[in-house]
């Protein structure tokens, strides 16, 4: 039985400052993955509300968002976090409740990052530049920036909060209006969020929030008066919204999915490689998107390394999210379960050897719960080395020469990111510079500067996220040349 302060929320629209049903009255059960009971009800928003988000949005591009000073409007983007600090035990509830991830992963990961998204966002738009050149004693040529107008934020269910507010709070910062499209299968922050937004000070319009399944997301990707999407999710559905967007020439940033490699020398600190491999294979029940799922190890390494890691692994206690010695939560939904449990009968299949898990966790009788799961045994045209998992589930190749694994490593049309462990600094530039990804972490993992660019190549997205980048994107640049 989970206990929290906190009461689930239905949840509706926010369009123009306020919140609103469809205007059919259509609604859909947000379902609790931990104990399968409904949650609460979501507003099913169609073409209509889509429409009536971006008219708002249009519409406070030129009011008084549009003319406020710059640090006005950083002193609220900077409230929203302070917001989101002050609301924090609530959030993280609801994004527990939402999505089954543990209690403690929630207040520590998501409901801070999504703080200091705002926080990161408000200082660097006070400082950020743009280009000048004087050309001879011709012509002096400078760059102003301004919005890119209404953006769309369509965003996935496993970083809700976190990941919704790395695209909003750019998105602001930059001076531009927003339509919100969160995940239909966790809702419930993103809604707060939105009421977040109105008390900090952001008028009315400037954030607003369609809830939804995939068409809603695709009646926002293709309206014709959205400037751009920002999109988070599986690359099959960027996929979809590059047509959609396309009569309409859209600006796009994807961040699209990954099946990252882990390659593990036998010369790295294996002490750390097992506990920060524990984080990158199963935290978040394995639903990041950079979770490294591709395990390689160095032959010489190999005995000892399976021994550790399958050992750690087995510690690992999987249930109630709400209790602060679980490692691994429910996974998201029914939907989900079904799709992490059908690449275990793959994996069966194909001839692996589970050494943990390969099953839903025992003595659960409720709710979506998957044993931590490694295998090993499989080559590299097995489809569970191949194709993106997105839960508790690691294969593990051994691998002799630098060569042999860097192609393992590009064999993919994945190209998000990479962990690479080695105590050998000439072959951590050398080996790090021929991975084809987007981020490589060197001896970690997932460690972050908001700065850096946050991105993925090939299949794994399109456009990098983060400082200047993000910027970039939520911009648009006129150059002006003056002629002496
Ligand atoms: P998804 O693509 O199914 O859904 C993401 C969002 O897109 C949801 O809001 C959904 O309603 C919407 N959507 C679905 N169909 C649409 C359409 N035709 N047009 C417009 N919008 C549509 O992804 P998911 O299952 O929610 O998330 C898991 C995926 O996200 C994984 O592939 C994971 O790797 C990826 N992901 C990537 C990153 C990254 O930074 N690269 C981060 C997190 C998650
Ligand atoms: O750290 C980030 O900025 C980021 N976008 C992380 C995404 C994780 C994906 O699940």
């Amino acid at each position: 039985m989970q206990t929290t302060k906190t009461q689930a929320i239905d949840c509706v629209h926010y369009i123009d400052g306020g919140y609103v049903k469809s205007n059919n009255g259509k609604a859909f059960n947000n379902v609790n993955p931990a104990t399968e009971e409904v949650l609460g009800s979501v507003a099913e928003g169609g073409k209509e509300e889509v429409d009536q988000a971006v008219r708002a949005a249009r519409k406070a591009l030129t009011g008084e968002w549009g003319s406020m000073p710059l640090r006005t409007r950083s002193n609220i983007i900077r409230k929203i976090g302070d917001l989101i600090l002050e609301r924090k035990e609530e959030l993280a509830e609801l994004e527990s409740l939402d999505t089954g991830k543990p209690l403690w992963l929630s207040n520590k990961v998501d409901i801070d990052r999504a703080a200091n998204n705002f926080y990161f966002f408000a200082d660097y738009m006070t400082s950020v530049g743009t280009e000048a050149y004087q050309q001879d004693d011709i012509a002096i040529h400078y760059a102003v920036r301004r919005p890119v107008g209404v953006v769309g934020l369509i965003n996935p269910w496993n970083l809700p909060l976190f990941l919704m507010t790395w695209k909003l709070a750019p998105a602001l910062a930059a001076g531009n209006t927003a339509v919100m499209k969160p995940s239909e299968v966790t809702p419930m922050t993103a809604t707060v969020l939105a009421q977040i937004c109105k008390d900090a000070g952001v008028p009315d319009g400037v954030v607003n929030m369609v809830h939804g399944f995939g068409e809603t997301g695709a009646a926002l990707s293709s309206h014709e008066d959205v400037d751009a999407i920002a999109f988070t999710g599986e690359t099959i559905t960027g996929s979809t919204i590059m047509k959609a967007a396309a009569p309409t020439l859209k600006k796009l940033s994807f961040e699209l999915g990954g099946k990252n490699p882990n390659i593990i020398f036998a010369d790295a600190d294996m002490e750390d490689v097992i506990e920060t491999t524990i984080k990158s294979s199963f935290i978040n029940q394995g639903e990041v998107c950079l979770c490294g799922s591709r395990i390689y190890v160095e032959r010489s390494a190999y005995d000892e390394f399976l021994d550790r890691f399958a050992a750690r692994t087995k510690e690992l206690k999987v249930g109630d999210p709400f209790d602060s010695n679980t490692n691994v939560g429910a996974l998201v939904s029914e939907e989900h379960y079904n799709k992490v449990l059908s690449y275990l009968d793959i994996a069966r299949e194909e001839g692996g050897t589970f050494l943990t898990g390969g099953k839903a966790a025992e003595g659960l009788d409720r709710g979506f719960f998957v044993e931590p799961t490694i295998i090993t045994g499989l080559g590299s045209d097995s489809r569970c080395v191949r194709e993106e998992i997105f839960g508790p589930v690691v294969t593990i190749v051994p691998f002799d020469t630098e060569e042999e694994v860097l192609k393992q490593v590009n064999d993919t049309h994945y190209g998000l990111s990479a962990s690479l462990w080695t105590g050998n600094i000439k072959r951590a530039t050398r080996f790090s510079a021929q991975i084809e990804a987007g981020m490589v972490w060197v001896n970690t993992w997932f460690l972050r500067d908001l700065r850096t660019p946050f991105g993925g190549m090939k299949h794994s997205g399109i456009g990098r996220e983060g400082g200047a980048h993000s910027f970039d994107f939520y911009s648009e640049l006129t150059n002006i040349t003056l002629k002496m």
